[in-house]
């Protein structure tokens, strides 16, 4: 959601960026690129993640990414990924886009959407629901969904990875990524005015090119037409 424009962009009104994608997508390597690039533009940008973000998020993350909800089901799961939500958008997000920063989130609510809702099989309008709850009216100015073949994305995890064990979803199967893959292209394809898919199997260089021209055109032209009409 737009932030007023005062601080650290003055005039500028600050954005809210999400990206969303599988694993290995190259959200975080894309969201690094972004804030370079606003940076050499003058934007003051806060990179940041989900679930976590905030102190008390990232406590409920390590339990989450550790296994310790899921035996209690997609739902309970879905509660505590908002929950942490709620801390990083009060506790961080809206604090940053009220300074005037441009704020990235690898990752937000689509992925509750995705992974407890379409993935989970729970009752998307319970999903919805519970995301109205969690966040009123408050969402993405763009959120960029990062689409790679499921088998791209699990190489490129795995690697990331090294010896390091895989977390409670990387260890899902195949075919859970690919309804992952299928629900987020819905997302996208449901809300286009927010949404745009972006080939994230392309090299990074790439990649970052076709974001940046997502961004460039859905939000830094009009946000440069606010700052002349000043
Ligand atoms: N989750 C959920 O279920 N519900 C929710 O509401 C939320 C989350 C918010 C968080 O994991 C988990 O929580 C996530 C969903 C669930 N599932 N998992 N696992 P996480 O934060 O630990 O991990 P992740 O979000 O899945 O990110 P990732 O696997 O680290 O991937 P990534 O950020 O998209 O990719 P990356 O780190 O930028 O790149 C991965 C590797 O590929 C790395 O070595 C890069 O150098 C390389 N890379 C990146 N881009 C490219 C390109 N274009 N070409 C080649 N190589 C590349």
């Amino acid at each position: 959601m737009t932030g007023p424009g005062r601080g650290a962009n003055p005039g500028r009104p600050a954005r809210f960026v999400t990206l969303e994608g599988g694993e290995g997508a190259g959200k975080s390597t894309l969201a690094l690129g972004l804030r370079r690039r606003l940076g050499e533009l003058g934007f003051e940008c806060l990179v940041t993640r989900e679930p976590g973000g905030s102190p008390k998020a990232e406590l409920i993350r390590e339990k989450l990414l550790s296994g310790q909800i899921a035996p209690f089901g997609p739902f309970a799961e879905a509660l505590m990924f908002q929950a942490a939500r709620i801390d990083h958008v009060e506790r961080a997000i809206k604090p940053a886009l009220a300074r005037g920063e441009w704020v990235i989130s690898d990752r937000f609510a689509d992925s509750t959407r995705a992974y407890q809702g379409a993935v989970g099989r729970l009752d998307p309008g319970l999903v919805l629901g519970l995301e109205r709850a969690a966040l009123g009216a408050f969402k993405p100015d763009l959120t960029l969904v990062l689409d790679v073949p499921v088998e791209v994305g699990l190489a490129r995890a795995a690697l990331r990875r090294g010896a390091g064990g895989a977390d409670r979803f990387e260890r899902e199967g195949r075919a859970f990524h690919t309804r992952l893959r299928e629900a987020y292209l819905r997302i996208a394809e449901a809300e286009p005015g927010r949404c745009v898919v972006i080939d994230a199997a392309l090299e990074p260089a790439a990649v970052e090119d076709m974001a940046w021209a997502a961004l460039e055109s859905r939000l830094l032209r009009t946000a440069e037409r606010a700052g002349l009409a000043r």
